[in-house]
């Protein structure tokens, strides 16, 4: 295979281990086989021309980083716009906060065919693009238009939504229609992939070849489900270090007469958060047992907060936070200890371990790695035990987690208390098959079966 260049919103360091999720995963995919990685610099030059970014180069490693900065205007309608206030609501099931501002649609296209033109500029004609998400879909039309003809493939990282809540988008025909120019469409769970097929057997005129192949605008597509994991072996690595111990020992002494229930996430409404503290004040009221004891350590990490939604929800947790507080807390005791910044990824590990249950309760994610992080860093002779919403994509793998609604404040209640009362035996037993799990299916497995197929198809 050819080189391999790597297409995202954001780029980072592949050698810096600070940031989590899909930058980790892509860095190690580019390290592998070394590559170039093209995405936005994070930059925003305030009087630059819309359309026109500069290009950033660097070195790390057998890997060239090549970015781009994006003018104010850009930013606006093409991030925070038409992906953030757009695409992202709509993808997560909430037509109601989204913003169909008539002008983002602009931001997205104009930005979208600057990537293609500065793209098209530093590739060779055996390169294998791997786009990536929900902001960069018509990225491959747009290099065809130029003439690219090198093989494509796309990674949905966010949910695909059933056909009648993807037409709520005034563009969806265009978007859709955009990913035929790719050869590989991969989205993270069945369900997509499901939708995917619905919308184009209701929307289109395509033909469905088979079960992951179809047919239209003159080009066949391949679409399947690649569930993203986690690299289990470097996360375990993470934990046996002296910043998560000490976190760990830190966290255990201080709990050490009760119990822990944890939350990580960026603060987002597809996480489920006010729902999440309504089913734990719940968890208070039914069940007194656990007053004095139980403790949500609820950890929120900045996001987007230029936009509306995003500041909408965080007064939203403050208040909910602020009232369990003041209605169930003692002077020796405050039930939610909510914190609104993000955690050192060196010491993620020990929090996840001094946890008896993790709540990883979003209203709808794509897949959601906190799941996966939270079984890697438990000790298998004392495990914690994960509370997992069934409208998070990884619930499709990991079955034997506690699986919840977390519209359903009562039954979310009852089952953290379950989890609460697990006997060790159940747990270990549960938390071994989940290992299992996330092991098979991690983050290099990921990687080889998207290029594997993006390699196999036909043509090119
Ligand atoms: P996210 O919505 O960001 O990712 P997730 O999959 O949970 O959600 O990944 C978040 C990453 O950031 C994890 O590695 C986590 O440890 C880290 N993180 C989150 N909050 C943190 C905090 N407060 N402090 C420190 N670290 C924090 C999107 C999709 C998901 C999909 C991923 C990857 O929304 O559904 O699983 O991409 O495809």
């Amino acid at each position: 295979m050819g080189r391999l260049v790597v297409v995202s919103n954001r780029v980072a360091d592949p050698r810096k281990t600070a940031s989590g999720g899909l930058a980790v995963a892509l860095g190690q995919a580019l390290e592998a086989s070394g590559g170039l990685w093209f995405g936005w610099s994070g930059k925003v030059v305030e009087n630059g021309t819309p359309g026109e970014g500069d290009l950033h180069r660097q070195t790390a490693g057998n890997v060239q980083l090549v970015t781009v900065d994006l003018s104010r205007e850009d930013h606006d309608s093409y991030y925070l716009g038409y992906s953030n206030g757009v695409l992202w609501p709509v993808f997560h099931y909430r037509l109601d906060l989204a913003d169909f501002d008539a002008g983002f649609i602009g931001g997205y296209r104009r930005v979208n065919q600057m990537f293609a033109r500065k793209l098209a500029a530093l590739l060779r004609p055996d390169d294998v693009i791997w786009v990536h998400d929900y902001h960069l879909i018509p990225l491959a039309a747009e290099l065809r238009n130029m003439g690219c003809q090198q093989r494509m493939g796309f990674f949905l990282h966010i949910p695909l939504p059933p056909p009648l809540i993807l037409a709520a988008v005034p563009e969806h025909d265009w978007l859709m229609r955009s990913l035929f120019a790719y050869d590989l469409v991969g989205f993270q769970s069945d369900a997509d992939v499901a939708h995917f097929s619905r919308y184009v057997g209701t929307e289109t005129s395509a033909d469905i070849l088979g079960e992951h192949e179809f047919r239209a605008f003159g080009k066949t597509l391949q679409v399947q489900s690649f569930p993203i994991g986690i690299d289990v072996d470097e996360f375990i690595a993470l934990g046996q270090a002296r910043e998560a111990q000490d976190m760990y020992n830190q966290i255990r002494d201080e709990y050490s007469r009760r119990r822990l229930l944890l939350g990580v996430e960026r603060m987002d409404y597809s996480k489920g958060l006010p729902q999440r503290l309504k089913a734990f004040r719940q968890l208070l009221q039914n069940y007194p047992e656990n007053l004095g004891s139980a403790t949500l350590i609820q950890i929120a990490a900045p996001s987007r907060e230029s936009v509306d939604a995003y500041a909408a929800l965080r007064q939203e947790l403050e208040s909910l936070c602020g009232a369990i507080n003041g209605n169930f807390g003692e002077l020796d005791w405050m039930p939610v200890r909510y914190i609104h910044r993000s955690v050192a990824r060196k010491r993620l590990p020990g929090l996840y371990r001094a946890a008896s249950v993790a709540l990883v309760t979003p209203l709808r994610d794509g897949m959601n790695l906190v799941a996966k992080e939270f079984i890697a860093a438990q000790d298998p002779e004392d495990p914690g035990v994960l509370v997992l919403s069934r409208f998070a994509g990884a619930a499709e793998q990991m079955r034997d987690a506690l699986l919840v609604n977390p519209y359903d404040t009562t039954r979310t209640a009852e089952t953290i208390q379950r989890a609460l009362q697990m006997p060790l035996e159940e747990r270990q037993h549960r938390h071994q098959a989940l290992l299992q799990n996330i092991r098979e299916h991690d983050v290099h497995w990921w990687r080889h079966r998207f290029l594997s197929a993006l390699a196999a198809v036909p043509g090119g």
